[in-house]
């Protein structure tokens, strides 16, 4: 085994864990909005206002939320297409996201990427893809430039624990580790590829030991709990910008919603469902603030009501903008220089 591998955070490392009332604040209402656009877009969906792929990420919130607390703003995102968390995480406005999600030309991507696609190269985000495992070599070669360039940059890339079946996920870890990548592989295990148990799909059920074919060091971690996961990040992004190559991170959590929209979630029951909600991560993170005495609960509910008037006038910003014109169809397809 390559590194250090734990099955999770330890008490021992609890100590680790501190946060200021303002991050705590900060990452509850994150987390909250990432919540509620979603349960605003999936409103929006049967209402017919959205098209295509809607892939929702509820249950899985404290991932993107407490990766991108461990990382600087410049460090690089690549991710799959249940995306729509890293982008509000990395302080898109949530009426561009939703804009977006309509096909609207005030949307991130011009209402020409949808769902799947949400980009902000500014932002060092670098879209969301749809091709399981086809985004992990992206982001190796992002890495390599930044190595090749002498950045300081540390390169992050989302996948679900199906992907890792993927033959682009060895080739990726296997160049990544021989040249020493800046690169954090962040695996969301939440249980299912689709609708395909974790067992019926991989030989190895932990994940995290697929690295270890690589000399990679990897953990396995909390993935409901946004400071554990900040805290790894942030860990390894330091690691791998003092080029000690690249690390992989299993965040253990579950998808409250299907796959995506109109999954009839024929392999799961109900009753499991139901239980993995105990495991909220928003519920979990709003106890703990009040807990530590963190916050009152009167700021969290003024967050809660801001959030509300923010994810109205999304909503508004979105079903009031016009329609891509025609025209654009031929435009941002080929990047020249
Ligand atoms: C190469 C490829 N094969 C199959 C699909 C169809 N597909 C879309 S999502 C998905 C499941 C992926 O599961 P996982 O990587 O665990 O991510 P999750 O959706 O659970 O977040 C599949 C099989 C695809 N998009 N690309």
């Amino acid at each position: 085994m390559g590194g250090a591998i734990r099955s999770n955070i330890s008490e021992s490392d609890r100590d680790r864990m501190r946060v200021t009332r303002e991050e705590a604040l900060a990452l509850f209402r994150k987390m909250s909005q990432i919540r509620r656009f979603e349960e605003r877009a999936e409103e929006a969906y049967g209402r017919g206002m959205i098209g295509g792929f809607l892939h929702l990420y509820i249950g899985e919130e404290a991932i993107a939320v407490g990766a991108l607390a461990g990382l600087e703003p410049e460090d690089d995102v690549v991710t799959h297409y249940r995306d729509h968390g890293y982008v509000l995480a990395r302080g898109v406005e949530p009426k561009r996201v939703m804009a977006e999600l309509y096909g609207k030309s005030t949307g991130l991507g011009k209402g020409k990427g949808g769902s799947m696609h949400m980009a902000d190269v500014r932002r060092h985000l670098w879209g969301g893809y749809a091709i399981v495992g086809g985004h992990v070599p992206l982001a190796a070669g992002l890495a390599l430039a930044n190595q090749y360039r002498n950045l300081p940059r540390v390169v992050s890339c989302f996948l679900g624990e199906g992907a890792t079946n993927i033959g682009t996920f060895f080739s990726s870890l296997n160049i990544a580790a021989l040249w020493k990548l800046p690169l954090i592989v962040i695996v969301e295990n939440n249980r299912y590829g689709m609708g395909t148990a974790v067992k019926r799909a991989s030989a190895v059920e932990e994940t995290y030991r697929k690295a270890s074919a690589f000399n990679i060091p990897a953990v396995r971690i909390d993935g409901n709990d946004v400071l554990a996961v900040r805290d790894a990040v942030r860990d390894m992004a330091r690691t791998a910008r003092a080029g000690g190559g690249p690390q992989m991170i299993e965040a253990m959590t579950y998808r409250f919603r299907g796959h995506s929209m109109g999954d009839p979630q024929r392999y799961r029951g109900r009753e499991e469902v139901e239980a993995a909600k105990a495991a909220d991560p928003i519920d979990r993170w709003r106890r703990t603030i009040l807990e530590r005495n963190l916050a009152e609960e009167e700021e969290l509910e003024r967050v809660t009501g801001e959030i509300e008037t923010e994810l109205e006038e999304a909503v508004r910003f979105a079903e009031e903008s016009p329609a891509p014109e025609p025209g654009e169809l031929c435009f941002d397809v080929v990047v020249e220089e």
